[in-house]
Formats: C-alpha cells, sequence, structure tokens
C-alpha cells in the first residue's frame, strides 16, 4: 500500500491545501496531513482547532487521516512507515524554501523523498497568511478556505478583536 504524509502548519487549511490533499489522495492509497505541533510560533488556531477543522474538511474523502506530530518530519514520516512526503509549490518563492527542506530532509533521512505537486491556477496565490489578513479586514472568503471554516475564522478575529 502506498502512503505519503502531507505536512504543514494548516492554520488554517485553505483551498489551496485541500486541493493538494485531493490530489494526493489520487494519486497515494492513503495520505496522513501531519500538522506540526509548532511550539516556536503563535498560531491563530491551537493545535487540537487546526486537526479538527482539517478533520471536519477531508471527512468525505476515504483515503485521507489527519493527525498532529512533534519534533522532527522524517521520524513522524518513518512511524507512519512510509518515505513519502507531499509538498506543494506555488511560485518561484516556495521554490527555494521546498528544495532546501527537501534536501535537509534528505540529509538526515536518505530514504525520504520529497514529491511536489504544484499549485492549481487559481490557488497559485492563496496562502493561511493572506487568508488571515483578508479575515481581518472582512473580506469574503469563499474562494479562499472551505466553507466550514470562515465563521470560526470570523469567530477568532472577534475574539482578538484585531
Ligand atoms: N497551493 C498549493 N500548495 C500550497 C498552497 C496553495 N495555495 N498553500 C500552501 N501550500 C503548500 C505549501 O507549499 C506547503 O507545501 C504545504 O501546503 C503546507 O503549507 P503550510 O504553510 O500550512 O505549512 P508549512 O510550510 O508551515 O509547514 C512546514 C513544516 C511543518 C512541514 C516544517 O516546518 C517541518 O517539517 N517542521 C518539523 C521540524 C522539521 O522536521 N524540520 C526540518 C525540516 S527543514
Amino acid at each position: 500500500m502506498s502512503i505519503a504524509v502531507y505536512p504543514g502548519s494548516f492554520d488554517p487549511v485553505t483551498l489551496g491545501h485541500l486541493d493538494i490533499i485531493r490530489r494526493s489522495a489520487a494519486i497515494f492509497d492513503h495520505v496522513i496531513v501531519g500538522v506540526l505541533n509548532n511550539t516556536s510560533k503563535k498560531p491563530l488556531f491551537s493545535l487540537e482547532e487546526r486537526v479538527n477543522m482539517l478533520k471536519d474538511v477531508v471527512s468525505e474523502i476515504e483515503n485521507v487521516s489527519v493527525e498532529s506530530f512533534d519534533g522532527l518530519l522524517v521520524d513522524f514520516v518513518r512511524q507512519k512507515n512510509t518515505n513519502v512526503i507531499i509538498r506543494g509549490l506555488r511560485a518561484l518563492t516556495d521554490f527555494d524554501l521546498e528544495m532546501q527542506m527537501a534536501q535537509s530532509n534528505r540529509m538526515v533521512a536518505k530514504d525520504v523523498d520529497t514529491v511536489f505537486l504544484s499549485t492549481s491556477t487559481q490557488y497559485s496565490y492563496l496562502s493561511s497568511s493572506v487568508v488571515k489578513e483578508y479575515a481581518r479586514y472582512g473580506v469574503d472568503l469563499t474562494e479562499f478556505v472551505p466553507a466550514c471554516i470562515i465563521p470560526k475564522l470570523i469567530e477568532r478575529m472577534n475574539e482578538l478583536d484585531i
């Protein structure tokens, strides 16, 4: 069975992420979305919230599951009995960082490979950061995040009063 891990912060999950998840699920038998418990960054949504939002969003895709992880990505990938990482590529600006990440991961785990999927054109400028910025200014988010995420974003912005 072919298994792949799609890791990220997903703060919050966007339609760009979801597009990569769907397309990966059409290639691999099973896709595990790995949500990083990043202690050095202050996310807008807690780890539990991010995991639950993703679980909601992928609930209808049979061969996708969602888990959180701590520590090194390659350790998580190995624990899941695979050696494949999926990452999405938007623009050249992603390329440098993604290449560096893929090479670093291979430096510590020679058998682990990264598969890159290019963004779908309509999502090429979409990121969680852009979504948070738009949410802050009350922009309609329909084209950017799954419908169930919109009220959560609005509620969080109101709570923070930003
Ligand atoms: N279209 C296509 N792809 C997209 C889009 C879009 N619109 N938006 C985002 N993506 C892709 C990103 O390019 C990325 O591949 C993925 O979706 C997730 O994005 P984010 O922003 O949610 O997640 P990141 O980039 O913050 O995730 C970073 C990791 C958590 C993977 C990384 O920090 C990590 O592996 N940390 C663990 C510690 C470790 O092992 N470090 C060594 C690695 S160098």
